[in-house]
């Protein structure tokens, strides 16, 4: 038994990268050290974020609005920085693209063909840093596919298929690193021990059901009447339970783990919902897709959406297949009856 813990104890990120690497090309090496890249700025995250309260700079607002029209937290700003140097380091990554930047940072000042790009939310679901509940960070990597000579990054405007790796780190009782390099879920916790993410769980799978539906059912009244009807339907039949933190990566993480479905529909306020395709739905669909589950707008697999913009909105609903499916039908038969 000591020498499986220790074994255990000694698969890090970037070994179990390799590992995964093995049958790749030159990527290889690229992605392993993008991946120990993002371990490194989610400990500096959790770090900082485990001392909230304690340093200043890390509760409460900046006083200024983000291209969201969402007031910005001083650990957004943080946290974006922190991608943003961790990154610049790397020599790997020409452009990040950001919830937090109008525009793309570029890295010196172009983005040759070829290179990558990390579209990530630095932390999302800031509201719940007061209240010292479960945040994370979405990351997605991309390759620089055509000419973004004027710095508009319309390359980047390409459906979820085009993603090279995604991810998110959870940050909770134990702070958790989830990737998938399109190889399968792994999962690592950080042991701040020693530094390091340690392999928690290889391979998840997503149950085909699981009895959780995550939604805030106070826009009940703003959704379309399909989306009510599913509701209804929860609500009447067993076997069936609500779980929502208001923090988009703990309610996924909770769905990966135990199965059910999340949903952000469209509201009369957002028809298109309010989570951003490049950098929260797409990065979060991949890794469902990978674990078995499916990832919809309620129309059309969220994949294959290409988007407009780059801050571009989409409804998600996500998880297990045959959650998602029931979703569906609610819509498809509603929109048979109109
Ligand atoms: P609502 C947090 O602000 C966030 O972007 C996601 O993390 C979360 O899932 C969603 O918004 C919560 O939105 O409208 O339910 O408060």
């Amino acid at each position: 038994a000591q020498e499986r813990t220790l074994d255990r104890d000694c698969t890090t990120l970037s070994r179990h990268v390799l590992q995964q690497l093995q049958s790749f090309s030159a990527e290889a090496q690229d992605l392993s050290a993008l991946m120990t890249r993002i371990a490194l700025a989610a400990k500096l995250i959790s770090r900082r974020l485990s001392r909230a309260g304690l340093v200043e700079g890390v509760l409460g607002v900046t006083g200024t609005v983000n291209v969201q029209g969402e007031s910005v937290k001083k650990m957004d700003i943080y946290a974006n920085d922190v991608f943003i140097s961790v990154f610049k380091q790397s020599g790997l990554v020409c452009r990040l693209a950001s919830e937090e930047m109008e525009k793309p940072y570029y890295i010196p000042e172009n983005c040759p063909i070829g290179r990558y790009t990390l579209l990530y939310d630095p932390i999302d679901g800031s509201s719940n840093i007061d209240i010292n509940l479960n945040i994370g960070s979405i990351f997605s990597i991309r390759k620089q596919e055509g000419d973004d000579l004027n710095g508009e990054a319309e390359d980047l405007l390409q459906n979820g298929q085009k993603q090279i790796a995604a991810g998110y780190i959870l940050y909770g009782p134990s702070t958790m690193l989830v990737y998938s390099i399109g190889t399968g879920v792994h999962s690592f916790t950080l042991d701040p021990s020693l530094g390091e993410f340690i392999l928690s769980k290889e391979n998840m799978q997503v149950p085909d059901h699981g009895p959780i539906y995550s939604v805030n059912e106070g826009n009940f009244w703003q959704w379309d009447e399909s989306i009510r009807d599913y509701i209804r339907y929860v609500h009447r039949h067993e076997g069936y339970t609500a779980r929502y933190s208001g923090a988009l990566v703990g309610d996924f993480h909770r769905i990966l783990s135990q199965g059910g479905v999340f949903l952000y529909p469209g509201t009369l306020k957002k028809p298109e919902g309010k989570l951003r395709l490049l950098y929260e739905t797409a990065p979060l669909a991949f890794l469902m897709e990978q674990a078995g589950g499916r990832a919809s707008t309620g129309t059309q697999n969220l994949m294959e959406v290409v988007p407009k913009a780059l801050h571009q909105r989409t409804p998600l609903i996500i998880g297990s297949k045959e959650d998602v499916a029931l979703v569906e039908s609610f819509i498809q038969e509603r929109a048979r009856d109109s």
